[in-house]
């Protein structure tokens, strides 16, 4: 038996040698509201389309590895109540067991690799916690990128997140960080973090050239394309700095730890905004869709 299963509409893409985006479910099960988490997931889904790529939503349903979910499918996905969150250290647990669980960025970029999917989109990835020094909170996601040949599509670290010790972990992973259009790495939120991006891109065909080549030289592993929000929907720093530090505070006070720790801010910071971090990270996802289809088009036209 297969170890997944792909959608009609993502297989028949890949039979005919047609660009297809990965895209994760952790971001509609834990990282934004129901009925908002169901638009989006459609609008990305759509967004990728109406750039010539095919989407594919991965997560585990009773557990079945699906690549590409339906529309019913997704809806039940979105309103499911305690779905399990997959990273790499879940994943097989779940199939084996025949759970439902959603796929963190890590665990997607598994999923997609066994099915020969090369480009992800996402909002925001893990990284490493502030407050890291104490509690060693550092997201599967960053090894991840070190070892599976998937580019990952963000709009750069959230501010939940301590963005230098990030980099610096990314950097030790031999991870390539592109920041896309510009020279900082963008902060998810602004477009702006203060930090220099360690390497710049201005293109699709650039950024699918560089992970051709990294791929013929046999290096494992892929890379983060980090993307800046629309400019339109960008929310500043100073906006929103006192906001991730009393949601950070409440975590720590009710002792939240491991994967509950993502989620639990990202709760907190749409309630404390009244929605409007919600705005900008729709709008960012829907940026990130359309460029990771750009990538995923432009590789096409580079892999024999
Ligand atoms: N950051 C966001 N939105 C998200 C996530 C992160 O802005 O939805 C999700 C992604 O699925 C990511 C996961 O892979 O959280 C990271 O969780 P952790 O920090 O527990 O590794
Ligand atoms: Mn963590």
């Amino acid at each position: 038996m297969s170890l997944f299963i792909l959608s009609d509409e993502v297989a028949k893409a890949q039979d005919d040698g047609r660009p297809v985006v990965a895209l994760e479910s952790t971001i509609i099960t834990h990282g934004m509201p129901f009925p908002q988490n169901l638009e989006v997931a459609r609008q990305v889904e759509a967004d990728v389309r109406a750039a010539g790529a095919t989407p594919a939503t991965i997560a585990v349903l009773d557990g079945q590895l699906r690549i590409g979910l339906s529309d019913a499918e997704l809806d039940a996905l979105a309103q499911a109540k305690d779905v399990a969150k997959l990273s790499r250290a879940d994943l097989a647990v779940c199939m084996s067991r025949g759970h439902t669980g959603a796929t963190t960025v890590a665990a997607t970029m598994i999923a997609a690799h066994l099915a020969g999917i090369a480009v992800f989109a996402t909002g925001g990835i893990g990284g490493v916690h502030q407050g890291a020094e104490e509690s060693f909170d550092v997201s599967a996601d960053l090894i991840e990128l070190a070892q599976t040949p998937v580019a990952v599509v963000a709009a750069g670290p959230k501010a939940i997140l301590d963005i230098p010790k990030t980099l610096e972990v990314l950097e030790t992973q031999g991870v390539p960080v592109i920041a896309y259009g510009q020279d900082e790495v963008p902060a998810f939120w602004s477009r702006q973090s203060g930090l220099k991006a360690p390497l710049r891109m201005d293109s699709a065909q650039d950024i699918a050239g560089a992970y051709a080549m990294r791929h013929r030289i046999g290096l494992p592993g892929g890379a983060l394309v980090v993307n800046p929000i629309p400019e339109a929907d960008e929310i500043d720093r100073e906006t929103l700095a006192p906001i991730i530090a009393q949601a950070q505070a409440e975590a720590d006070a009710q002792g939240v730890i491991g994967k509950d720790v993502t989620p639990f801010l990202l709760g907190r910071l749409f309630e404390l905004t009244s929605g409007k971090s919600l705005e900008a990270n729709i709008a960012l996802v829907r940026n990130n869709a359309r460029l990771a289809a750009a990538i995923a088009t432009a590789l096409i036209t580079l892999t024999p």
